[in-house]
């Protein structure tokens, strides 16, 4: 399972806040605090607080100078996210690096997956195009089934492409957890080998009351399904115990009485 750590985006009032006063302190922290608890990426996203690209390249250099994490770099405006290309590459030199995200827009796709060849990074697609977030699992498929094809038709091999379903909240649109479901289990039969599969998890209990059950019942669903990547909360144990265990039981990991702690051990 590919972990990506959500915990630094502006939209967290910490993080928000220490955008805004250039304050380091937060950031590193949780930038360590994921990667002791086994974030294989960590996301970084200004959230509504700022679209300046000096913010991107100081929410980066800050990240980057604390751990030795890859990065997964959240943005959906085209031109910031070509400055945090650049900036990464200066900033970080060969690490690995996820573009988050394209659309199935024309307008975005290919100069997206051009980026995601030029600076050797994997590329999150998400099934969006100009007429939103589809609700049904056909036009989810036919989305990812796109962006998959572009993407491949360009270079980039299966293991450098992420499609992610979109998940929704829960509370709000019920119907779409098992829609999301089925559009994974689709996806990963698009080709063989599969692109990797990943979902912005901690969207499914948005607003819930039973915040971290919903997520880790949502996740090892989505795994069985054929999910293979996670933006979630990695401070969250039950969770990573819960992963743990699924990887167990779908047999990509082998089992040994101390398999939780090796799990641990693995960020
Ligand atoms: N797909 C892709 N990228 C994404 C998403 C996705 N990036 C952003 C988001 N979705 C994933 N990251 C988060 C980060 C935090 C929360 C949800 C998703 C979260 N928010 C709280 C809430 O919604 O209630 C509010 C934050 C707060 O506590 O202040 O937990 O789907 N490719």
């Amino acid at each position: 399972m590919i972990l990506i750590g959500e915990r630094i985006n502006g939209s967290f009032k910490d993080i928000g806040a220490a955008i805004k006063e250039k304050n380091k302190a937060p950031i590193q922290d949780w930038a360590r605090k994921q990667t002791e608890a086994g974030a294989d990426y960590l996301d970084v996203n200004l959230g509504a607080v700022s679209k300046s690209p000096e913010d991107f390249h100081w929410l980066i250099e800050t990240a980057c100078e604390a751990v030795p994490t890859p990065l997964s770099i959240d943005c959906n405006k085209l031109d910031l996210m070509r400055v945090a290309l650049e900036a990464y590459r200066q900033i970080a030199g060969a690490r690995p690096l996820v573009i988050n995200s394209t659309t199935a827009e024309d307008s975005k796709l290919m100069p997206l997956v051009e980026l995601a060849a030029q600076y050797d990074g994997g590329l999150i697609g998400v099934v969006m195009d100009e007429r939103g977030s589809p609700q049904d699992i056909d036009r989810r498929v036919e989305l990812g089934a796109k962006i998959f094809a572009v993407a491949m038709e360009a270079g980039l091999p299966p293991e450098k492409i992420f499609l992610d379903p979109i998940v929704m909240p829960l509370k709000f649109m019920q119907e779409q957890g098992k829609n999301v479901l089925e559009a994974i289990r689709q996806f990963a039969m698009i080709s063989d080998p599969p692109p990797h599969i990943s979902i912005g998890l901690s969207n499914a209990a948005s607003k819930a009351e039973e915040r971290a059950l919903i997520n880790r019942t949502f996740l090892v669903m989505a795994m069985t399904a054929g999910c293979d990547a996670a933006i979630c909360n990695v401070m969250d144990a039950e969770l990573m115990n819960a992963v743990a265990t699924a990887e167990l039981v779908l047999n990509k990991e082998i089992y040994s009485d101390s398999y939780l702690k090796a799990h641990r051990k693995r960020g």
